[in-house]
């Protein structure tokens, strides 16, 4: 693994920015401090006053420059997705796409184009937590040859609404409450499931909204869709329907609810942490890219609408087709200037690449340009480094406007224009033969504001996403619903939830109204009957991750007199599977092993719960487990690894730890023996059939 610079960079590249950003080098005249406008500053310690004692004099501009800059440091955050992380990577195209499209960045195998990647959760402010039960977005800038594509997607492939003029009901109803402020990044409160129960067509979502899939492990093991449907379109100008995917490399991976909700507490920047640190040992995360492509007569033959998004095309009909990868191998160099500046738009497009007419992506095609405006304050917010085009020039007659940065020559500002004949400049030319050209869908039909009637079918996806889970997922999906639903206040809520629930399924429903110890409703009325689909294992997460220690954490618990052999051989052993290891003790400073051995800590245990980790060792003295039995921070640790099924590993002295933490023996709870890795081979999984024996699943 090349040694890193913390930036995920090889030690000795120097940082040159594409855009001459400045680098201050410390020692180097160049180093001095100056204000905005170039002069040097003399102190920046103390402001200038009329005598030591002094008032300060409206004279020091060093000081007004200063503190008016820093007073208006922030912009307004993004209404939804307002927290994110970001890094940069590239993508590499591995099977051409030349049958049914022209844009470059689909047919040109083997080429690697920059891209940046931001992930975010929807609902909370941009200082909220990583951990909460939410949607993530997964949106990604290519810098193609051709102009930028921002493929703008969710870790989920459909959504909760058909038609984006519904978009800012749902956010204002899933968003702290109006009148009180509260809740933060949570959907378990009234507005949200008032306004679900009466959209009926958000129930697909909401099924995979309480899955396990809006409590991610990692941002690394996170799946990615583009949800719309989009075309591809040849040179002839015929179209393909697409959608597009990311599938991670290490699998799609979840922690438990209670994990997630503890991991908030002990890490707010839990995914954010583990993103950037693994870019900065190297260990670069990696998903693949894919298709599914749909002619129209195939379109028109699925049981729903293609241009409807709250629906998927099960992969059992249409596989997906691997066509690329994409690495992301560099963190930002700077937080606001990169991950809170980039400007995504779907409407960034190459040719070849163009939209179907999806009322929900519709929408999204004037709203991502639009909100730019209230957020980065300028129509010339392309021109931040990371919103411009770097895989070719940009040039055009628009002109002006805030914060310019360019420098035009010339006196030519319109087109048409002849002043090229008059051998002056007269600036670039469209391009009719390899410009963007729309799709050429024929277009017919009165004005109207109508749902079609492909669009009424609003449970069958739910009911086909539910059944295709295994019992676990089952279980959790029905607990999570139990525990949102407890947390709405107002009952006829519950119970329209309950009765769209009895439409996906009656057994599903009759266990959230046992959960809430509730009646069961009739069913809601709907608008199309409900149709029994072919389950999709594909729709699964529990079982088809890799049984891996790659991208894992393992704690290991120590205390003074632990053998020193014990605690090498673990942590050679998982960081030879791939894991990382993080030595957990009493004291940040370390502990005296057998032998004297200082062996420091990388986490104090009061402040390093086991949440953080996949599986921990306790790799303790009988003297050193004493201590531990008077610490609740040490009980605890044992106690949640053992509630969220993660492997234990013990050496002999630990025992009366895992009795007062109440831990039963089964396969995952492993006596570690120096002779034998059986704590690393059980690490990476956990242990799901404790779970009915620890807490009441719906
Ligand atoms: Fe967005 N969405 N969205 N959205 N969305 C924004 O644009 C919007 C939707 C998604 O990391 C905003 O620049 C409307 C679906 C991501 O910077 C805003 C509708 C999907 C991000 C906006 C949708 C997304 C956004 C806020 C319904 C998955 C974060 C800040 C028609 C395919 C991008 C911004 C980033 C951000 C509008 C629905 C994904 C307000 C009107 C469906 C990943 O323009």
């Amino acid at each position: 693994m090349a040694k890193s610079d913390g930036r995920g960079r090889a030690q000795g590249f120097k940082a040159t920015h594409p855009d001459g950003v400045l680098h201050q080098t410390a020692g180097t005249p160049d180093a001095r401090i100056t204000t905005n406008h170039g002069v040097p500053v003399s102190d920046n310690q103390n402001s200038l006053k009329a005598g030591a004692r002094g008032p300060t004099l409206l004279e020091d501009f060093v000081l007004r420059e200063k503190i008016q800059h820093f007073d208006h440091e922030r912009i307004p955050e993004r209404i939804v997705h307002a927290r994110g992380s970001a890094a940069h990577g590239y993508f590499e195209l591995t099977d051409s796409l030349a049958d049914v499209t022209t844009a470059r960045i689909l047919t040109e195998t083997g080429k690697r184009t920059e891209v940046f990647v931001r992930f975010s959760t929807v609902a909370g402010g941009a200082g909220s937590v990583d951990t909460p039960r939410d949607v993530r977005g997964f949106a990604v800038k290519f810098y193609t040859a051709e102009g930028n594509w921002d493929l703008v997607g969710n870790n989920i492939p459909v959504f909760f609404i058909q038609d984006a003029i519904k978009f800012p009901d749902l956010i204002h109803a899933v968003k702290m409450e109006a009148d009180r402020g509260y809740p933060q990044a949570a959907s378990a409160h009234d507005t949200f499931w008032d306004f679900i129960g009466l959209m009926p067509e958000s129930t697909h979502m909401v099924m995979w909204a309480m899955s396990d899939r809006t409590i991610p492990r990692s941002l690394r093991m996170i799946e990615g869709f583009g949800v719309n449907t989009f075309r591809l379109v040849d040179a002839a100008g015929e179209a393909t329907f697409v959608k597009f995917h990311w599938r991670p490399k290490l699998g799609t991976q979840s922690t438990c609810w209670d994990e997630a909700v503890k991991i908030a507490g002990a890490d707010p920047d839990y995914h954010r942490r583990d993103l950037y640190e693994a870019i900065a040992a190297g260990d670069f995360p990696e998903w693949d890219f894919a298709v599914q492509l749909l002619t129209q007569a195939e379109a028109d033959a699925l049981p729903f609408d293609i241009l409807d998004a709250t629906k998927l095309i099960p992969e059992e009909v249409h596989p997906l087709r691997v066509i690329g990868r994409m690495v992301l191998d560099r963190n930002p160099d700077n937080f606001f200037a990169e991950t809170e500046q980039v400007a995504f738009l779907p409407t960034n497009m190459p040719p070849g690449i163009d939209v179907s007419e999806d009322p929900l992506l519709q929408g999204r095609l004037f709203s991502y340009q639009d909100t730019q405006l209230s957020r980065l304050g300028t129509v010339n917010f392309h021109q931040i480094p990371i919103n411009r085009a770097k895989g070719c020039p940009f040039q055009n007659f628009q002109r002006d406007g805030q914060m310019q940065t360019q420098v035009f020559h010339g006196r030519a500002n319109y087109e048409p224009n002849s002043l090229a004949e008059a051998d002056e400049n007269g600036g670039p030319r469209e391009d009719p033969k390899s410009g963007f050209r729309s799709y050429r869908q024929p277009m017919e039909g009165p004005k109207q504001r109508l749902r079609p009637e492909s669009f009424a079918d609003h449970y069958s996806q739910a009911r086909l996403f539910f059944r295709s889970q295994s019992a676990v997922e089952q279980a959790h999906l029905a607990s999570a619903l139990v525990f949102e639903l407890s947390k709405v206040t107002l009952e006829h809520v519950r119970t329209r939830v309950l009765a769209n629930l009895v439409n996906v399924d009656p057994a599903l429903a009759a266990r959230v109204a046992d959960g809430l110890n509730a009646p069961l409703p009739e069913a809601n009325p709907t608008a199309a009957p409900v149709r029994d689909m072919e389950p999709s294992a594909a729709l699964r997460i529990i079982g088809k991750y890799p049984e891996t220690l790659e991208g894992r954490a393992i704690g290991v618990l120590v205390t003074d007199g632990a053998d020193g052999a014990v605690v090498d051989a673990v942590v050679a052993a998982a960081k030879a599977a791939g894991a990382t290891v993080k030595i957990v003790a009493p004291r940040i400073g370390g502990v005296k092993l057998k032998g004297n051995r200082l062996l420091k800590a990388d986490g104090q245990l009061a402040g390093t719960p086991s949440v953080l980790f996949d599986a921990v060792a306790l790799v303790v003295s009988a003297k050193g487990v004493e201590a531990l039995l008077a610490e609740a921070a040490a009980v605890d640790f044992v106690a949640a690894a053992f509630a969220h099924l993660k492997a234990i590993g013990f050496t002999a002295a630990a025992r009366p730890l895992l009795d007062k933490a109440n831990v039963r023996d089964d396969e995952r709870i492993v006596a570690i023996d120096e002779a034998d890795d059986a704590f690393i081979r059980l690490a990476a999984g956990r242990q799901w059939d404790r779970e009915p024996g620890l807490r009441m699943l719906a």
